[in-house]
C-alpha cells in the first residue's frame, strides 16, 4: 500500500504494520483532568477525536493490530522520579488525588482511554511511565514478535509522547507515519514545529500525512 505523505510517499503493509495510539486518556483529553490542571485547553486536543476513531475504525476493519498506551504510573509511584514529579507548577501532581481519581495512576478513572477510542480484545494495551512508548515497557518484543516494521501514529501530545515514541521506534528500525490530524499538542505551534522536524532532512524521524489517504487507500 502506498500513501501521499510528506517529504515522499509512504509504502506499507498492512500485515507488517502496526496503529499506535499515544496517550488518549481521559486525564488528557477531558476537563478536570491532568491536562487542565496543568493550565492547557483541553478542547483542543478533544477535536482529533473523530479522525482518530475514523482511522481505527478502518484499521480494525483492515485486519492491522492495535496498540494502545496509556501514561500511567504504578500507585506506590515508584515508577515516577522525582525529575519528573515534580516539574511545572500544576495545582495537582502525578499521584494527587484529583477530580477523576489519582492522576496518571493505573487504574484510576482519569488514566483510561476515552470511550470513542476504547480498546476491543485482541488490541495491545501498554502502561508506559515514561513519555516515550517503548522506555519500561515490552512494546518492541511484542512487535518483532508479531513481525511488524512499520507504525502508525496518532494520540497526544504531539511534541511531547508522540514525537518521544517516534524518536525512540525510529532508532529500534521502525518506519514510521505521523497522521496529522490524528495528533494535537496543547500548543499549536509545538504540534506544527514537531510535524516540521519529524519529515525534516529526508523524514530523519518519519513521515506525516493527513488520514484522508490512509483511508481512501484502506478502502480501495
Ligand atoms: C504529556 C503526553 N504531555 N502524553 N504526555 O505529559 O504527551
Amino acid at each position: 500500500m502506498h500513501i501521499d505523505a510528506q517529504p515522499f510517499p509512504y509504502s506499507f503493509d498492512v500485515a507488517r504494520t502496526a496503529l499506535v495510539i499515544i496517550d488518549m486518556q481521559r486525564d488528557f483529553i477531558e476537563p478536570g483532568g491532568f491536562g487542565e490542571t496543568l493550565g492547557n485547553d483541553v478542547a483542543l486536543l478533544e477535536a482529533i477525536v473523530p479522525a482518530c476513531k475514523a482511522v481505527l475504525s478502518a484499521w480494525r476493519r483492515a485486519g492491522g493490530l492495535v496498540v494502545h498506551t496509556r501514561e500511567a504510573h504504578a500507585p506506590d509511584l515508584s515508577d515516577c522520579p522525582p525529575a519528573k514529579r515534580l516539574r511545572g507548577n500544576p495545582t495537582l501532581r502525578i499521584g494527587d488525588a484529583g477530580p477523576m481519581g489519582r492522576i496518571l495512576v493505573t487504574g484510576e478513572p482519569g488514566n483510561q482511554i476515552i470511550p470513542a477510542l476504547a480498546p476491543v480484545d485482541g488490541e495491545i494495551v501498554l502502561d508506559k511511565p515514561g513519555k516515550g512508548a517503548f522506555h519500561a515497557t515490552p512494546l518492541h518484543a511484542l512487535l518483532q514478535g508479531a513481525g511488524i516494521t512499520h507504525l502508525l501514529f496518532m494520540g497526544v501530545t504531539t511534541e511531547v509522547c508522540v514525537q518521544t515514541s517516534m524518536r525512540e521506534a525510529n532508532d529500534r528500525g521502525y518506519d514510521c507515519l505521523l497522521l496529522e490530524d490524528c495528533t494535537e499538542s496543547y500548543f499549536p505551534h509545538f504540534k506544527a514545529a514537531a510535524l516540521e522536524m519529524i519529515r525534516a532532512q529526508g523524514a530523519i524521524v518519519g513521515w506525516t500525512a493527513p488520514s484522508a489517504p490512509l483511508l481512501a487507500a484502506l478502502q480501495a
